[in-house]
């Protein structure tokens, strides 16, 4: 990875009042997570992941769509975060050290920003290692086994689902109104490792445009957004962001 970054690119990173970041799939993906939009593979081969996100397709197959939630959250068990998700950590605390605000968005589902060390993290798409009741609403969290029984059923006879928002299913409303205003009032905005093509998470990314933010976008592949970037870095997160970091803390 070559660490030669524009070095106004270094010293905004450096000197940015306000951070906002919008993750997506791509940042997980060095650290062996499928991103959704993969083809999936194995015994989901030929299937649409938006498909099965849905409560439509649970209600209408709650023992299918169960497997494969829990089948993603029982992989957790065996990757761990990134060079990416530590880097974004670090630069967390960089920030927060130069009183500077950092808030870090994800429509992730796996939990590695956490276990990177990031906090404070504004979870848009919930969790896959979340189970709540269809009938009671009871939620817990869930980081055993996989479950012995599809679907999964709550000690009051109830459906259990995974505490993801589904496709159709609104937003938690905290969640989006934090990650709105921290978007909104931000002077750099970092897309990372998304295609940038759900909604509302991917509005974000105009809301900070609208507010004359700096805006970079580091992503595999170009995305809707990628033209009005001021910088796109399109290479694996987790090699350049800790490249790009440790390059603005040097210069
Ligand atoms: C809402 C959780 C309204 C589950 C997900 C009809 C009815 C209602 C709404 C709609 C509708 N039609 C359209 C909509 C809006 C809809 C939407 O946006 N649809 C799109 C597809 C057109 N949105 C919704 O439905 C949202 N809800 O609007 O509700 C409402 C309001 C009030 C009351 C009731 C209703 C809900 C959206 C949330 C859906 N849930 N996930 C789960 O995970 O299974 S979204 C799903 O897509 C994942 O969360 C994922 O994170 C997200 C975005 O995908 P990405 O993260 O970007 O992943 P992707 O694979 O696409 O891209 C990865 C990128 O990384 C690639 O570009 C690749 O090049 C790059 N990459 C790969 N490796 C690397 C890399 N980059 C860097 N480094 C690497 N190493
Ligand atoms: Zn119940």
């Amino acid at each position: 990875m070559s660490d030669t970054f524009d070095p106004n690119l270094c010293r905004i990173l450096r000197e940015a009042h306000s951070i906002a970041i919008l993750t997506g799939a791509g940042i997980s993906a060095e650290s062996g997570v499928p991103t959704f939009r993969d083809a999936l593979t194995g015994y989901w081969a030929n299937r649409n992941p938006a498909d099965l996100a849905t409560p439509e397709a649970f209600m209408r197959d709650p023992e299918l769509v169960s497997r494969w939630y829990d089948q993603r959250r029982c992989q957790l068990a065996s990757v761990k975060p990134n060079a990416g998700h530590v880097a974004l950590a670090e630069l967390q605390r960089l920030a927060g050290a130069e009183g500077r605000r950092f808030t870090l968005i994800t429509q992730n589902v796996d939990g590695l920003h956490e276990r990177a060390g990031s906090i404070g993290v504004i979870n848009l798409h919930g969790s896959l290692s979340r189970w709540r009741c269809i009938r009671c609403a009871e939620e817990k969290p869930e980081h055993g086994p996989a479950f012995n029984e599809y679907p999964v059923r709550c000690a009051c006879g109830g459906l259990r689902r995974p505490g993801v928002v589904w496709f159709g299913e609104a937003l938690p409303a905290d969640a989006l109104r934090a990650a709105e205003n921290a978007s909104r009032t931000c002077d750099l905005f970092l897309s990372i490792g998304t295609s940038a093509v759900v909604y509302p998470a991917a509005g974000l990314i105009d809301l900070a445009l609208a507010n004359a933010a700096r805006f970079v976008e580091i992503n595999l592949e170009p995305t809707p957004y990628s033209d009005r970037a001021d910088w796109r870095l399109a290479a694996p997160a987790g090699a350049v962001l800790p490249a790009l970091i440790s390059a603005s803390n040097r210069q």
